[in-house]
């Protein structure tokens, strides 16, 4: 890390008011200096902020605002320069080509956030948090990416981590000291309690790590059904807008219609799919190929029937296709008389209708609690965000599970350190105190520009 980096930080593609060059590196100061007007910069104290031009030779470039910060209290632990110049990608370029003259290079993708990490500034779960955060594309992905650049999620790997190494050592006392084995003596019984106390934490962990992915993204929503029971009704009335065509003629809906609300601070994906029958349409026959495959890949199904109508060979078979998955019943048309049987199912059923928006709420709520989410709102929302992360502490449980296991079979308890050992070493790689050099560059190289 002997070069000086550069880059900007802030999105060019639109036209904005302000632009940030920023530079860092241990040469950050002086190669700023020598296309800064300003004479005071050089010698100024950290974190103040200058008024001037940059020039290039004697053509003013920018009129800006530049803030100085040195070592080790930034964004990267090194010296750094932001130059805030105006809006329009080409002067921030312009500026950006000006410091490559002057001895800068260019960033790589994540190099700033990279450098952060690899000084010591913050840990890969922090970094990675960072890039969540960049991505949040709602309030709740927003919170739970904060938790982790604020260092709370950390917390949690380390406290568990802490338990398993103090496990350890009074194992390591054991072997090494057995005379002093009066008090620390550990048994088959006395390690249980916590041994039980590290699993159920990480299977907390474990099972909200896996509506992150629900968080961030948003949950896909298949809306399925035979034609004309009002599938394409229901998504407008979701969106509450008219998106897809709606008519009472079977077989409207020929390709898939989606679009997206945010319920409670979760993105519900909806898609709107062709009417699944028997059909010789070749057109027809495409899309309901693929209104199988959108219900084989959502997150959940919503099967739409008609109440005005009797239960027909195809809702039979879509019915008994749900059974199998996540999914929720929407009993459609409830305005007009009831001429649908009492139905088989597991699955929770919805009575509503879209021409009376009726039902809506309810299903919506119904979605949310499918996956736990209802109250996501008022949780906290410390808990892994990307499948690295997550996998890592399924193996760490996996780890536990096995000692645990043992432990039952009277295994001697000195042999039950390597997992233990295992389980921390995956928790530690969460925080990226095992980090290898090809994760790291993976890991930041997804990052933007100037990140
Ligand atoms: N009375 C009543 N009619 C409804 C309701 N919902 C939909 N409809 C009518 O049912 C007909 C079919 O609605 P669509 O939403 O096009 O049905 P679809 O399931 O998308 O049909 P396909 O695209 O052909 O598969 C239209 O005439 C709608 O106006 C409802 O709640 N009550
Ligand atoms: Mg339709």
């Amino acid at each position: 890390m002997d070069t000086t980096i550069a880059a900007i930080s802030t999105n060019t593609l639109g036209v904005g008011a302000i632009n940030i060059v920023r530079v860092s590196g241990k040469d950050a100061i002086e190669i700023v200096s020598k296309i800064f007007t300003n004479k005071n910069f050089l010698n100024a104290e950290s974190h103040t902020i200058h008024y001037g031009f940059i020039k290039d030779g004697e053509n003013i470039i920018d009129e800006v605002l530049v803030m100085l910060m040195r070592s080790p209290k930034t964004y990267t632990k090194e010296d750094v320069v932001e130059i805030n110049c105006h809006g329009g990608s080409i002067t921030a370029n312009k500026i950006l080509e000006l410091l490559y003259v002057k001895g800068a290079v260019p960033a790589e993708p994540g190099e700033f956030t990279k450098r952060a990490f690899l000084n010591g500034r913050i840990n890969l779960l922090e970094a990675e948090s960072i890039e969540d955060l960049l991505e949040a594309k709602n309030e709740n992905a927003r919170k739970m990416a904060i938790n982790g650049v604020s260092g709370k999620t950390t917390k949690l790997i380390q406290d568990l981590r802490e338990k398993m190494v103090s496990l350890l050592a009074n194992i390591e006392v054991n072997i090494d000291y057995p005379e002093y084995i009066d008090e620390l003596q550990i048994t088959k019984e006395n390690i249980t309690p916590v041994l039980t106390e590290i699993k159920e934490a990480l299977e907390k962990i474990v099972k909200e790590s896996e509506n992150s992915k629900k968080i961030k993204n948003g949950i896909n929503v298949a809306i399925i059904g035979r034609p004309n029971v009002g599938k394409s009704s229901l998504l407008n009335a979701l969106l509450e807008e008219d998106k897809a065509i709606v008519t009472d003629i079977s077989g409207t809906t020929r390709d898939i219609v989606e679009g997206s609300i945010t319920y409670k601070g979760i993105d519900l994906n909806f898609i709107d799919t062709a009417g699944i029958r028997e059909t010789k349409d070749i057109v027809e026959k495409i899309g309901v190929e693929k209104s199988k495959k959108i219900q084989e890949q959502a997150d959940i199904t919503i099967l739409v029937l008609n109440n005005n109508e009797e239960v027909t060979e195809d809702d039979q078979k879509l019915l008994e296709k749900i059974e199998n998955q996540k999914g929720i019943i929407f009993i459609n048309k409830t305005d007009l008389s009831s001429k649908l049987e009492k139905i088989e199912t597991s699955k929770k059923i919805i009575y509503g209708s879209t021409l009376k928006n009726k039902g809506l709420e309810e299903l919506k709520e119904e979605i949310l609690q499918t996956f736990s989410l209802e109250d996501m709102s008022y949780k906290d929302l410390t808990f892994l965000f990307n499948t690295r992360q997550i996998s890592l502490a399924k193996e760490a449980l996996q780890n536990i599970n096995h000692v645990i296991s043992e432990n039952q079979k009277d295994v001697p308890v000195d042999m039950l350190a390597i997992d233990i050992r295992d389980a921390w070493e995956n928790l530690g790689k969460i925080i990226g105190e095992a980090y290898e050099e090809e994760l790291v560059d993976n890991i930041f190289k997804r990052f933007c520009l100037g990140k």
